[in-house]
C-alpha cells in the first residue's frame, strides 16, 4: 500500500483584510495561521512515517497566494520540504493560478528544492515514489504557467501514458476547475469530471476549490479536492485540512481527512425564543460557542471566530432589546466570557429574530392577508377531504417570490403530510406577513401613572 498526504490551496502568509483590519492582535494571528497549518501538516507527516505510514505528500497547487511570496512563506515552504525530504517523505508539487510556474525567479530561484522533491512544470510531467527500493506509484502532474489558463488541462497527457506504465499505481495531481462552471472557459483550467474519469489513473489529488469534497467527485477513479488547510474568512467555515490518500492495486483507494485548521470560521445561529432577556441572550451564545470551541480545541485549533446570528421568536420585550444595535454590541463582547483556549472572537452578532406574536385569534380575526390565510388553513384542517392542499399550494407558490422566503426556510414540498403542510405553511405566512409594525401596533399602551 502507498499512503499519500493530499495539501492544496495553502495560500502562505496571506495578508487578511476585513476584521484583521480592525484587529491588529489578530491580524498577526490570522496571519501566522496559514503558516501554523503546514507546519501541523508537517508534524502529522512526520508522525506518519515514523509509524512507517506515509510515502509522499502532494501539493496541488496555490501554495502561495502571490507570485512575489513573502520571504517568510518561502523559507517556511522550503523548510517543510526539507523536513519531509530528510525523512524520506517524496514531496511532489505543483503551481496553481495564484503561483503559476511562469516566473522562474519564483519555484525555481527563490524556493530552495531539496532532493527528493518534485516540481511539476506546465507541461505534463511524471515523478515516482518508491518502495521498498522498488517503483510503487506515478505521480503525472502540470503546473499553471500563468495565472489564467482556458485550455482544457488534461490536453497532452496522452503523451506521457508510457510514463504511467512503470508502476502498479498512478495518481494525477492537478490544480483546476472540475465540473464547476464548465459552460464558459473560466481561465482556472476548467475540465469535465467524465474527463478527468477516462483518464488513465487511479485517483485525481486536485486543488482550487477551497471547499473539500464532501463526497468525492468521482468514485473510480477518485477524483477528490482536499480543501484549504486554512480557512481564510467566514465563507471558508469549518473544519480545514488535508486527505491522507491510501492507494492499492485492485482497490478502491480511501480518503481520511485529517484537520490541520489553526483557526476555525464558524457560523453560529442560536436560538433566543426562551429568552427573557439580554443576560439569558448572552448566556445562550455563550453556551453555544462553548460546544463549537471544545469541537475546535479537539480538532487542535488554537482559536475559533465566529459569526453568531440569534434566530426565533421571542417575547416583546426581549425582541424589542434585540432592535437596538448597542445591545447587541454589548452581548457580542460579554457572550465571549473567559473563553482563552482556545481563543473566541465573536466578528459578527446578527439578530434575525421575529417579532413576538398575539394570541392566535386575534390573528384569526384580523381583516387582512393573514388573517384569511389562516382562516384558510384552518378550514383545511377541518375539512381535509377538500382541495385544500392544492390551494395552500397555490397560496405558498406566490409567497416563495417574496424576497426572504427562502431564508426563512422556503416553501413546503410535496413530501409533506396534510397536516404537516398547513403547520409549515402558517410559520411561512406568520414570518412573511407579521412584521415589526404589526407587533409594535399591537403592543399593549402602557398605563401612564
Ligand atoms: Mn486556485
Amino acid at each position: 500500500m502507498v499512503t499519500l498526504l493530499h495539501l492544496a490551496d495553502l495560500h502562505l502568509d496571506t495578508p487578511f483584510k476585513g476584521l484583521a483590519e480592525t484587529d491588529e492582535a489578530l491580524a498577526i494571528r490570522l496571519r501566522d495561521a496559514t503558516l501554523n497549518a503546514l507546519d501541523r501538516a508537517v508534524a502529522f507527516a512526520l508522525e506518519q512515517r515514523q509509524r512507517g505510514r506515509l510515502d509522499a505528500v502532494t501539493f496541488g497547487g496555490d501554495i502561495f497566494d502571490a507570485t512575489a511570496p513573502s520571504l517568510r512563506a518561502r523559507m517556511r515552504f522550503g523548510e517543510a520540504l526539507k523536513m519531509l525530504c530528510r525523512e524520506g517523505i517524496s514531496c511532489f508539487i505543483i503551481g496553481g493560478n495564484h503561483d503559476p510556474i511562469d516566473d522562474f525567479s519564483l519555484w525555481r530561484r527563490h524556493v530552495s528544492l531539496p532532493e527528493g522533491c518534485t516540481l511539476f512544470d506546465a507541461e505534463w510531467g511524471a515523478g515516482v515514489i518508491e518502495k521498498d527500493g522498488a517503483p510503487a506509484c506515478t505521480v503525472v502532474g502540470r503546473s499553471f504557467s500563468q495565472a489564467l489558463s482556458a485550455v482544457n488541462p488534461l490536453t497532452g497527457l496522452e503523451e506521457r501514458a508510457a510514463a504511467l506504465d512503470a508502476t502498479p499505481l498512478r495518481v494525477g495531481l492537478l490544480h483546476c476547475d472540475a465540473g464547476g462552471s464548465m459552460s464558459g472557459e473560466n481561465g482556472y483550467a476548467p475540465v469535465s469530471v467524465g474527463d478527468l474519469a477516462r483518464a488513465p489513473v487511479k485517483a485525481w489529488l486536485l486543488g482550487h476549490i477551497h471547499k473539500r469534497s464532501e463526497k468525492p467527485l468521482h468514485a473510480r477513479p477518485l477524483v477528490v479536492y482536499p480543501g484549504n488547510p486554512q480557512g481564510r474568512d467566514i465563507n471558508e467555515a469549518g473544519p480545514k485540512g488535508g486527505l491522507l490518500v491510501h492507494l492499492e492495486p485492485g482497490r478502491d483507494p480511501q480518503t481520511e481527512f485529517v484537520p490541520f485548521g489553526s483557526i476555525l470560521w464558524a457560523r453560529v445561529e442560536v436560538a433566543v425564543s426562551e429568552c427573557a432577556d439580554d443576560i439569558a441572550v448572552t448566556e445562550a451564545i455563550h453556551d453555544a460557542l462553548q460546544t463549537r470551541l471544545d469541537e475546535a480545541a479537539r480538532a487542535g485549533a488554537e482559536g475559533l471566530i465566529a459569526r453568531v446570528t440569534l434566530a426565533g421568536r421571542p417575547e416583546l420585550s426581549t425582541w424589542r432589546l434585540l432592535q437596538r444595535p448597542e445591545t447587541l454590541e454589548e452581548i457580542r463582547k460579554n457572550a465571549a466570557g473567559a473563553m482563552e483556549t482556545p481563543f473566541l472572537v465573536i466578528e459578527q452578532l446578527e439578530s434575525r429574530v421575529q417579532a413576538p406574536l398575539p394570541p392566535r385569534e386575534e390573528l384569526l380575526a384580523r381583516d387582512d392577508l393573514l388573517g384569511d390565510f389562516l382562516r384558510v388553513l384552518d378550514q383545511a384542517r377541518a375539512n381535509p377531504e377538500s382541495d385544500a392542499r392544492s390551494e395552500v399550494e397555490k397560496v405558498l407558490g406566490a409567497f416563495s417570490k417574496i424576497p426572504g422566503a427562502r431564508e426563512f426556510g422556503g416553501i413546503p414540498g410535496p413530501e409533506m403530510s396534510l397536516e404537516e403542510l398547513l403547520n409549515a405553511a402558517e410559520s411561512v405566512a406568520l414570518t412573511l406577513l407579521w412584521d415589526e409594525e404589526d407587533a409594535l401596533a399591537s403592543e399593549e399602551v402602557p398605563v401612564q401613572s
